[in-house]
C-alpha cells in the first residue's frame, strides 16, 4: 500500500478527531523518520516531545527487549522487581522523595489534582466539596473531562458539559491575578512552565519563583505540569529549575516512556503523598514492570547522554539562525532549549508552511493557525541541525 491508501484507511474507520499533515510515518531512528515511500524526513515535533531521546534508542529498546523475555505485567495487587528501582531512580532524577506511577499525562494531572484536594481536607482543613484549585488561561493539561474543565480552548470543551467544579482561571503569567483568586478553601495552583500547547508561550522572568514564594505564603501546593516541557527538553531537566522555583507535585510523562509506550507519574515528597492510602486510586497498568523497564533506560539515556546541555546549545544555535532568516510573514522566533516557535503575522496560515516543509524533508505541526512549532528529539546532532536549518531558511525564504 502506499501512503495515500494509508491516510483514506484512517479517514474512513478512524474517528475524525484530528487533522493530521498528510504524511505517513512507517520507520524511525534518532532525530529521522521514512515513509512508506522511502522518503526521509527529519521529525521536528518528537510526538509532542515524547521522543526528547531519539526514535529507538538502541539502550532504550534493548531494555524493553529484555524485559519482555522476563515480565511484562503483575497489576499492582502484586510487587514487581522492576518498579522499585524505577521509582528510585525516578525520585534521584527529580529531587522529589516519592512517586506514582500511571499512564498517560492526563492521568498523572488528574493525580495531581486528587492529591491536591485530598491534601487539602486532610493537611490544610478544608472542607470536602469546597477546595478550589486555580489554573491558567491557555492551558493545555489533557483530555479528560476534569482536565478540559479547567481548559478554555472552544475545540477540547464545547457539548462535553456538564463540566468538573472547582477550578478557577486567571491569566497565565499574571502572579497578581492568582494572588486575587485565593481564599482560604484554595487548595492548589497549576501551571505549565511554559505553555506548549498554547504557542510555546513563556511567562515573564520570575513568574514561577513568584508563583512559588505566593504558594508557600498562603499554604497552596505548586503543581508544576512538566509533561511536556519536562526531560531536558529545555535546556534543563526541568523548566522549573531556571527559576529554583521548586513545586510541591510535578505531573510528568511522554519522554518518561522514551518514545516507546505511556508512562507517567507524579512526584511529591511524604507531605503530599502520604494522603494516598490504600484503595484511594490506582490503575490496573501504572507501574508495570516493562513500563518500570522502559522508564529506568529513558532516565539514564537523558543522563548519560547530557541532552540537557545538549538542548540548551542546540536551541541557542536554532533560534539565533531562524532570527537571521528573511522571512517578511516571519514575527519572531521564541522558546527555550529545543522547545521552540516561529510565530508569523496574524491571520497567516502555516499549514501551507508545514505542507512546504514535509516536501522539503522535515515534519514540523502548526498550533493557533499562524505558530509552528519545532522541537526535534534533543539526540539531534549539530550538523544534523545545520542541515535542518537550511531546508527551514530555503521554505521560509521562498514564502
Ligand atoms: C493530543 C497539544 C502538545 C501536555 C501537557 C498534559 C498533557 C499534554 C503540558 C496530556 C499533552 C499533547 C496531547 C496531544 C497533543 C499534545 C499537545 F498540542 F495538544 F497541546 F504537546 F502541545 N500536559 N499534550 O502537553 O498528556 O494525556 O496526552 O499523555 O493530541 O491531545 P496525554
Amino acid at each position: 500500500m502506499k501512503s495515500q491508501d494509508y491516510i483514506a484507511m484512517d479517514e474512513k474507520y478512524g474517528a475524525h478527531n484530528y487533522h493530521p499533515l498528510p504524511v505517513v510515518i512507517s520507520w524511525a531512528e534518532g532525530c529521522k523518520v521514512r515513509d512508506p515511500e522511502g522518503k526521509t524526513y527529519f521529525d521536528f515535533l518528537s510526538a509532542y516531545s515524547a521522543v526528547n531521546q531519539g526514535h529507538r534508542h538502541p539502550r532504550i529498546i534493548e531494555a524493553a527487549r529484555t524485559q519482555l523475555d522476563a515480565c511484562t505485567l503483575t497489576s499492582r495487587a502484586f510487587h514487581n522487581d522492576k518498579m522499585g528501582p524505577f521509582l528510585k531512580k525516578l525520585c534521584e532524577f527529580t529531587g522529589f522523595e516519592m512517586a506514582l506511577p500511571m499512564n498517560t499525562g492526563a492521568e498523572a494531572v488528574e493525580t495531581a489534582l486528587k492529591a491536591a484536594r485530598r491534601w487539602g481536607v486532610e493537611v490544610k482543613g478544608v472542607k470536602n466539596g469546597e477546595q478550589e484549585i486555580i489554573c491558567a488561561e491557555g492551558n493545555f493539561h489533557g483530555r479528560t473531562i476534569a482536565v478540559i474543565s479547567m481548559s478554555n480552548d472552544p475545540d477540547s470543551l464545547v457539548n462535553y458539559g456538564p463540566y468538573v467544579p472547582g477550578f478557577k482561571k486567571v491569566a497565565y503569567g499574571d502572579v497578581k491575578a492568582i494572588e486575587a483568586q485565593i481564599t482560604p478553601r484554595t487548595v492548589a495552583v497549576l501551571i505549565e512552565p511554559i505553555q506548549g500547547e498554547a504557542g510555546v508561550v513563556m511567562p515573564p522572568e520570575g513568574y514561577l519563583k513568584a508563583v512559588r514564594e505566593l504558594c508557600t505564603k498562603n499554604k497552596v501546593l505548586f503543581i508544576d505540569d512538566e509533561i511536556q516541557t519536562g526531560f531536558c527538553r529545555t535546556g534543563k531537566r526541568f523548566a522549573w529549575q531556571r527559576e529554583a522555583a521548586r513545586p510541591d507535585i510535578m505531573c510528568l510523562g511522554k519522554a518518561l516512556g522514551g518514545g516507546v509506550m505511556p508512562i507517567s507519574a507524579i512526584v511529591a515528597d511524604h507531605a503530599v503523598m502520604d494522603v494516598f492510602t490504600p484503595g484511594t486510586h490506582g490503575s490496573t497498568f501504572g507501574g508495570n514492570p516493562l513500563a518500570a523497564a522502559i522508564g529506568m533506560a529513558s532516565l539514564q539515556v537523558l543522563e548519560d547522554e547530557r541532552l540537557d546541555e545538549r538542548a540548551e546549545a542546540l536551541g541557542e544555535l536554532f533560534r539565533s539562525e531562524v532570527a537571521k532568516m528573511k522571512c517578511p510573514k516571519m514575527r519572531l522566533v521564541r522558546g527555550r532549549g529545543l522547545l521552540n516557535a516561529i510565530v508569523f503575522e496574524e491571520g497567516f496560515e502555516a499549514w501551507n508552511v508545514c505542507l512546504a516543509l514535509r516536501d522539503a524533508g522535515l515534519l514540523a505541526k502548526q498550533t493557533h493557525g499562524n505558530i509552528i512549532r519545532f522541537a526535534p528529539p534533543l539526540v539531534i546532532t549539530e550538523s544534523e541541525m545545520t542541515e535542518a536549518l537550511g531546508i527551514i531558511r530555503k521554505t521560509l525564504e521562498k514564502l
